[in-house]
């Protein structure tokens, strides 16, 4: 009997087996892969091949294993695109506000094209009538990194003469922090990763963030035994795999960079010769550094003088040492300094000079593009009113420094960005989004939460039913992307919509009148790259890749005098800078800590989500849960919170609650929440940024996401 069962399921296990074969022999012979590019906000910019069968079903998506840069390996989030791209929650049709705002899709109605059209185009003329052209604010980010997706709404801005945007949220300080020593926004390509003997993660969690430096750090790793330094506030997922871990303080970053310096200097591991010709002031800089000793770091950092000293040996003894510098360490109001005083190591060490040596923060600068047409740049008017980006929740409050003495914004037209969760002062910028007075049109994938706070919203392409180009900054390829399938229902894209709304406000240039692809290939011709177009119209990439001597600056930094600048002159962003540190330095301008507010937040990505993007899939929502706080087991002892599950954090700007979970790993004073979720995600419906600070930062703006000052309080 028992065998005749067992007979029985193994016969009705071959059938299933046979069925399942034949199900995948089906979709395959019905299905087709086609090269793409990630379009997300990641360094990575991966290198893509999606399937998809013939009823333009989206099926799978992988990293393309040919590709020199991304061999094969993505991220989760995006390996499961599939299920993002037919969500049943994906916008489909342009949408009314009937209903309060911030109530979800059940305040809309469905309208069509021509009518949601039309009332933001009455609503913009109608701003500009009563209070002038700047009372308009197109207002964009990263949700697509492609150029043409990205950056058309500028174009439409400039031929307007709406108010402008400085883009501050994310790389505002990071950036000038790189620029006053090196001179361009480069750095050496990242597939040397695999010939480094040290690779040092300074302020990033390249394990949530930028999956493809683990995958090259595993590769060296295995030949030849390369070592890794992560430093970090708390033990991320990438400093789990670290040799060694420096669990600093927050924004002390210049005080360790300064030490490690010191000792080079000090026990003659500083390569004069390098420095003598690639550097501006040697010795100038080695006598700054005289006072600056571990002892004095250690106070500071909260690391121990043996730890400071034991990380300036190893990278002192491996000069093919690769810095691999993320954001982290410079969302803070000395970021910018921060992030020059680290940039100083490798002259020091003098590991440009070697294959897998020196720095990398970013290649995005590396653009031999002419973009004007894209961008519009011919009709950008300087004289127009430009705005903090970071500073929505201020500017649409009205306070009157923000508004330069022009008039109040009047009108939102928002792409690429959700900025009622990822902008900080939630409180303000939900009081903005808000007013009555205030028109606001969203295009969106999804019904996001600044989606909610429309009047009209309409729906958006992905990047599987546009075309685009990419630029990456974590390494060298230039990515051009044809769509993969037709737009879903009635989406439609970016440049769509720009084309739509210049038709309508009368709006001329030559740009609204072409395709993506023709803007593309423009430009492309344009910037002396016609031979690399392929024949076929079809997806392909250029390696811009300059070569070893160049990669490394071994023709000189990029300022006049071809070095690398240890004096950093600030003032280049204006004259205000003047009392910025010179000589890499700690510079005490952070977030006070007070008997009221004892701990330091700080925010980083969560591996699930890409800022906010992906808190729609409810994968992020399976693993992560909910939001929660980590501190240290002595800092909840010390505030009787040992057996609380749930705590409310503050400071002046507000008041959240969150689920409390004690961590060893989290350095004592600190509380570390992971990831941008919504609003709604939150117990009182408030998120992290309701506690982040709009302050500008020096040397020219640039969000503070983790220099934040709190109280912790039983909920
Ligand atoms: N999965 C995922 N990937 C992402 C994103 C995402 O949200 N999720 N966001 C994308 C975007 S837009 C960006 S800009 C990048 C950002 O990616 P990263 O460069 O990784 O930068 P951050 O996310 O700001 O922070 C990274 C690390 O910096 C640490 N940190 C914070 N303050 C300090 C400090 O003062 N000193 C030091 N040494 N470390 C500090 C944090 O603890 C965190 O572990 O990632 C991109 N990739
Ligand atoms: N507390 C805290 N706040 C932060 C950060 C932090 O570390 N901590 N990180 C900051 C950083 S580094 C950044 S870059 C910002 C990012 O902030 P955002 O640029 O706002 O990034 P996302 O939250 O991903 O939102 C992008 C939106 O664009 C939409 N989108 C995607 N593709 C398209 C398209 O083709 N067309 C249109 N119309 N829409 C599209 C997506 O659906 C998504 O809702 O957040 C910042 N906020
Ligand atoms: S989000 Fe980043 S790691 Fe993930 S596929 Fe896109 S580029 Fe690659
Ligand atoms: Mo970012």
């Amino acid at each position: 009997m028992i065998g005749f069962r067992a007979m029985c399921r193994f016969v009705i296990f071959q059938a299933q087996l046979f069925i399942d074969f034949a199900k995948e022999f089906m979709s395959f012979s019905e299905s087709k892969w086609l090269n793409s590019t990630c379009p997300h906000d990641c360094p990575s910019t991966c290198a893509l091949e999606v399937e998809s069968d013939e009823q333009n079903q989206i099926k799978r998506l992988r990293g393309r294993k040919k590709h020199p840069y991304t061999d094969g390996v993505i991220c989760g989030k995006v390996a499961n695109y599939a299920k993002r791209h037919h969500h049943p929650d994906r916008l489909t049709h342009p949408l009314k506000r009937v209903g309060p705002k911030g109530r979800g899709i059940g305040a809309f109605e469905k309208i069509s094209w021509s009518e949601a059209l039309d009332l933001t185009v009455t609503a913009l003329k109608e701003s500009v009538e009563t209070h002038g052209l700047e009372s308009v604010w197109p207002y964009f980010y990263a949700g697509t990194m492609g150029w043409v997706q990205r950056d058309g709404i500028e174009r439409l801005r400039y031929v307007m003469g709406y108010s402008r945007q400085h883009s501050t949220i994310c790389v505002g300080l990071s950036d000038a922090g790189w620029l006053v020593g090196a001179g361009e926004k480069r750095g050496v390509d990242a597939r040397e990763i695999s010939e480094t003997d040290l690779l040092v993660v300074w302020g990033g969690n390249p394990v949530n963030t930028q999956i493809n430096v683990i995958h090259r750090f595993q590769q060296a790793c295995r030949q030849r035994g390369t070592k890794l330094v992560v430093i970090d506030p708390y033990k991320t997922d990438t400093a789990k795999r670290a040799d060694l871990h420096l669990r600093l303080r927050p924004g002390t970053d210049g005080a360790l960079a300064c030490a490690v310096m010191h000792i080079l200097f000090r026990d003659g591991l500083a390569d004069w010769a390098y420095l003598k010709k690639y550097s501006d002031d040697p010795q100038g800089l080695a006598e700054h550094l005289q006072m600056r000793t571990p002892a004095w770091a250690a106070s500071i950092t909260g690391l121990s003088v043996s730890e400071i000293e034991q990380f300036a040996e190893l990278y002192g003894s491996n000069p093919r040492s690769f810095l691999r510098l993320g954001y982290g360490f410079t969302r803070s109001r000395n970021g910018a300094p921060n992030m020059h005083a680290v940039s100083c190591l490798p002259i020091v060490t003098g590991a440009w000079q070697y294959p897998g040596g020196g720095a990398l923060y970013s290649n995005s600068g590396m653009c031999p593009f002419d973009v004007s047409e894209i961008k519009g740049l011919d009709r950008l008017d300087p004289s127009k009113r430009v705005l903090d980006q970071s500073r929505i929740g201020p500017i649409l409050c009205g306070h009157p420094p923000d508004l330069q003495g022009g008039p109040p914004i009047k009108a939102l037209f928002i792409q690429n960005t959700n900025p009622m969760v990822v902008a900080p002062e939630t409180d303000l910028v939900r009081q903005g989004f808000s007013r009555d007075d205030l028109f606001i049109c969203v295009h969106e994938q999804f019904m996001t939460e600044t989606a909610e706070m429309a009047d009209v919203v309409l729906p958006a392409t992905t990047f599987l039913e546009h075309d685009d180009c990419y630029s990456a900054g974590g390494h060298t390829f230039f990515q051009i992307a044809k769509a993969v399938v037709p737009p879903l229902g009635e989406c439609r894209s970016n440049h769509w919509v720009i084309q739509e709304l210049a038709i309508r406000l009368e709006a001329e240039h030559q740009g609204f009148l072409k395709s993506e692809w023709e803007l593309i290939m423009g430009m492309l011709k344009k910037s002396g790259y016609q031979e690399k177009i392929p024949l076929e119209e079809k997806s392909f990439e250029i390696d811009l890749d300059l070569g070893f001597e160049k990669m490394h600056f071994l023709d000189g930094f990029c300022h006049e005098d071809r070095k690398f600048h240890f004096r950093a002159d600030w003032t280049y962003w204006g004259q205000a800078n003047q009392e910025m540190p010179t000589f890499p330095d700690h510079w005490e301008v952070r977030d006070h800590l007070s008997h009221e507010k004892p701990y330091r937040l700080i925010t980083p990505p969560a591996r699930w989500f890409l800022n906010s993007t992906f808190n729609e899939m409810s994968l992020s929502q399976d693993r992560l849960l909910s939001p929660r706080a980590w501190m240290h087991p002595s800092d909840l002892k010390q505030e009787g919170l040992e057996n609380a599950g749930q705590i409310k954090v503050g400071n002046e700007r507000g008041e959240i609650e969150i689920s409390l979970e004690a961590n060893e790993e989290v350095q004592p004073g600190l509380v570390v929440i992971e990831g941008l979720w919504a609003n709604r995600a939150f117990p009182a419906a408030k998120g992290v940024n309701t506690l982040t600070s709009a302050d500008v930062a020096l040397p020219n703006g640039g969000a503070v996401f983790h220099d934040t000052t709190v109280w912790v309080r039983a909920s």
